[in-house]
């Protein structure tokens, strides 16, 4: 059955500026129950993915993205790192796995991987794979033959972010193009991986370039299978840093939007935790986000200790996806219908989250 059919809204790719401008403009609590009540049509509003980063290859990037510390061109204070040997990427994974995450993401301090590289990544996705852990890359820019070996080792999801609107893009990075971005996510549609694509916001950006880059992914060919909101984690020694703050009501809103935008996407919580309060994240669950970065460190910057993040989720009652069959609830206002589907696991005041223990 399509969505329409079951009254569902439809996805759609067609969004005009004027139409996402109109959302971000509603009222904060209108906006909030627009996107939760789309989240419930199309989710189970108590349940978030875990994800854990780990950064295969670290620093020494040829490329000037203003917001990250690997970039060769910034002193950062950063200390490079070559292509890790697989075994140690393995060992990090199944840490990753014991601590409750369901998918283990390698980045890459790379402008595009070099042929002769993807020997040895491929042989890291078969063997994360094999820990049954979902696997996802972030290598920079790829060639179409380069996602499809990517896509016949295995891996799940490649992640490539539009960062920011086509308007604001060049103010932030000089050594690529918008297009090229646009170019590596359609030969990653074309392998048949499944697309992770989002953005930063709290770049010194405006309103409408946030509207922008929403309206970019959600126009996609394929609405991206998850999105990652990044709130700009500033960096000492990157031309980003010192810049002002978002305001944290409008990071929410930018989570709530791409929620409406893309209903079937998980929208993921992504960097920036750290810095934020239990209560704005509650808020961004609230507004559709779910799906988080689980470990302590995201690539090269701190993420919030699995211990709080545990607690915090314990405090929401949100459980984690697949982890383990549905156990018995250990409070009575649990319903065993809501948790029945094997891949959730009850939460709430004094029993498991999922990642608790
Ligand atoms: N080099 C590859 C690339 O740029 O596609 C992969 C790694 S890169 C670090 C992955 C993503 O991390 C970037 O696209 C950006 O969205 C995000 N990122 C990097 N530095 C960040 C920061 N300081 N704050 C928030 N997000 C950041
Ligand atoms: C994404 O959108 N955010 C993650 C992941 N994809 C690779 C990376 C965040 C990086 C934050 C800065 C750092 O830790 O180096
Ligand atoms: Fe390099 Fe990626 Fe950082 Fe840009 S975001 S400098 S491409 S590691």
């Amino acid at each position: 059955m399509n969505p329409q059919d079951a009254g569902l809204p439809a996805t759609r790719h067609d969004w005009t500026p004027e139409e996402v401008q109109a959302l971000f403009a509603l009222p904060f609590n209108d906006l909030l129950f627009r996107a939760q009540t789309v989240h419930r049509q199309f989710h189970e509003p108590n349940t978030v993915q875990l994800s854990t980063l780990l950064s295969i290859k670290t620093g020494a990037c040829p490329e000037d993205c203003g917001y990250c510390p690997q970039s060769v061109r910034f002193e950062t204070g950063l200390k490079k790192e070559p292509l890790m040997e697989v075994q140690a990427v393995v060992e990090a994974a199944r840490e990753a796995k014991a601590g409750g995450a369901t998918r283990f993401c390698m980045g890459a301090a790379w402008r595009s991987p070099k042929d002769r590289d993807l020997d040895k990544v491929e042989t890291m996705v078969r063997e994360v794979k094999a820990l049954g852990l979902e696997t996802c890359m972030t290598l920079g820019m790829l060639k179409g033959t380069q996602a499809q070996r990517l896509a016949d080792a295995g891996l799940d999801y490649y992640n490539h972010n539009l960062d920011t609107s086509p308007e604001y893009y060049g103010k932030i990075i000089s050594t690529r193009t918008y297009q090229d971005r646009l170019d590596t996510l359609e030969h990653v549609r074309a392998s048949g991986m499944k697309t992770c694509c989002g953005g930063i916001v709290g770049m010194g950006e405006a309103p409408a370039d946030r509207a922008e880059l929403l309206r970019q992914l959600a126009n996609l060919p394929a609405h991206p299978d998850s999105v990652p909101i990044n709130n700009l984690v500033q960096v000492e020694g990157t031309p980003l840093k010192g810049g002002e703050a978002l305001d944290p009501l409008d990071f929410v809103r930018q989570i709530a939007v791409a929620r409406i935008m893309m209903p079937k996407s998980a929208v993921r919580l992504s960097a920036g935790r750290t810095a934020m309060s239990d209560e704005l994240q509650a808020l961004c669950f609230l507004a559709g986000a779910n799906s988080i970065f689980y470990g302590d460190k995201l690539l090269t910057t701190e993420n919030p200790q699995n211990a709080r993040d545990r607690a915090l989720l314990a405090r929401l009652g949100i459980s984690v996806q697949g982890a383990g069959p549905a156990a018995e609830p250990a409070h009575a206002d649990v319903d065993p219908a809501d948790v029945s589907d094997g891949l959730l696991t009850p939460a709430g005041p004094g029993c498991s989250a999922g990642v608790c223990g």
